[in-house]
């Protein structure tokens, strides 16, 4: 590594530190390690049926097909990822994803729905965090299914959130997302007062 090179990095490091760094060190890189884990997702099963589909954000979606699959495990970092989901689509006409994430199959989390190849729209049962529903318009990935079931993607707006997350900027806002239930404040028992 040249001097240049290993000048630029402390600069920029250094950078990072002072502008991004204001929560503590441990809980600033869990975050940066959750918007990391948003960036991808990858799911497995058994898929009953016939099914393929390509995407390239929500405005532009193909696929063909029809299948139910499930189980599923799966990874999609703090999108839950499905357990099992219904697909089909018919190319250039209409392509439809319903996911659930947990044992019952209804409701599912959310439904999401193409008709030609670029107008989707998305039902939520489930809502992911304030910016999740901007961001997932953004997927890239593929879905196979022929007995058996997998889906690969990748969002790039997530890994923008990532990049700059480093200099303090919570693009999507879900760095503290999902939430932490607030505790209420215990009562004194009745004869005493606070101090
Ligand atoms: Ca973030």
């Amino acid at each position: 590594m040249s001097a240049r090179v290993a000048s630029r990095l402390v600069t920029a490091l250094s950078v990072c530190a002072v502008v991004g760094c204001s929560a503590p060190a441990g809980k600033y890189f869990a975050r940066r390690g959750a918007d990391l884990a948003d960036c991808v997702e990858a799911s497995a099963g058994l898929g009953l049926g016939a099914y393929a589909r390509v995407k390239a954000t929500d405005y532009a979606v193909i696929g063909c097909g029809a299948a139910l699959c499930g189980p599923l495990v799966g990874w999609r970092g703090r999108y839950v990822p499905p357990i099992s989901e219904g697909v089909y689509g018919f190319p250039f006409g209409r392509n439809a994803e319903v996911e659930a994430s947990f044992s019952a199959a209804f409701p599912p989390d959310y439904i999401v729905d193409t008709r030609g190849p670029c107008f989707t729209s998305r039902k939520y049962f489930r809502k992911p965090g304030p910016g999740g529903r901007i961001a997932e318009q953004f997927w890239f990935g593929v879905s196979l299914a022929a007995l058996f079931h997998a889906r690969l993607g990748f969002n790039p707006a997530e890994l923008a959130d990532f990049v700059v997350g480093w200099f303090g900027w919570d693009m999507w806002g879900d760095d503290d997302w999902p939430s932490e239930p607030k505790e209420t404040p215990k009562e004194p028992p009745k004869g005493e007062t606070k101090t």
